[in-house]
């Protein structure tokens, strides 16, 4: 079967996992799930028992969960062009932030996320955004700090999943209106760099549902339901 990720909408933490893809270059396909839509499908926890995206269903029917395990699966598929060799040093050094980014920032967002869902109730949103502006200002500094001395988020000469991770996650910080990213200069030129390379802008494209034109391994859309129809058994 045709590679396929399960991505959410909206702003979901997959779109890394679709810049991803784009970079690799490879045949692939994508699976929309409107995560505000409750509940969803049935047949999604045949792909994902906790009901989360991004998921990845490989060429013979493994799914990978996570967005750590589907980069770093597909920087292992680009011959180490988006990432390095298991056991290098620069794999350790990928790991460790990407594992930042996916814990401790990731994290930080959650009392915005959740004042989201609230919005019948803003006493109770507004506790929850001052609960979460200083723990996302805090990781926009630490990110700052790094990218003052590096040209790529993970600290290489190339880019690498880390970048598309970044890209997919910091933009969370506007979004949710806590802060200006342009108080944070380096990460915000940073990610003004990243906002101009076509797999991003294809990503964002697909995400917004606008015409998009990829690297050539975009096949298209395909259901939930026929995905799940070519899982083994
Ligand atoms: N640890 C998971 C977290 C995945 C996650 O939280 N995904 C969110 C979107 S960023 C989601 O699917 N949320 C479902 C929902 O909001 O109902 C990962 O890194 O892949």
């Amino acid at each position: 079967m045709t590679p396929t990720l399960f991505y959410g909408v909206p702003q979901g933490c997959s779109l890394a996992s679709v810049i991803a893809l784009e970079w690799l270059g490879a045949p692939y396909a994508l699976s929309r799930i409107e995560m505000l839509e409750h509940p969803w499908p049935a047949a999604y926890a045949r792909i994902n028992p906790l009901n989360l995206t991004p998921a990845y269903v490989a060429a013979d029917g493994s799914v990978v969960a996570e967005s750590v395990a589907i980069l770093l699966h597909l920087a292992a598929q680009s011959g180490h062009r988006l990432g390095y060799p298991q056991g290098s040093p620069a794999y350790d050094r990928l790991n460790q932030t990407l594992a930042y980014l996916a814990t401790d920032f990731f994290a930080a967002f959650a009392p915005l996320w959740a004042a989201y869902e609230m919005a019948t109730d803003p006493p109770r949103q507004e506790v929850l955004r001052e609960l979460g502006r200083p723990q996302v200002a805090k990781g926009c500094a630490h990110l700052d700090e790094l990218l003052a001395q590096r040209e790529w988020m993970d600290g290489g000469s190339k880019k690498t999943v880390a970048d598309a991770y970044l890209v997919a996650v910091a933009r969370w910080a506007e979004y949710h209106g806590v802060l200006q990213v342009d108080a944070y200069p380096h990460l915000a030129a940073h990610l003004a760099k990243l906002r101009t390379d076509p797999g991003v802008a294809f990503a964002d494209a697909i995400e917004r549902q606008q015409p998009a034109t990829g690297s050539g391994g975009f096949q298209g859309h395909v259901a939930l339901d026929e995905v799940v129809s070519q899982l083994p058994a």
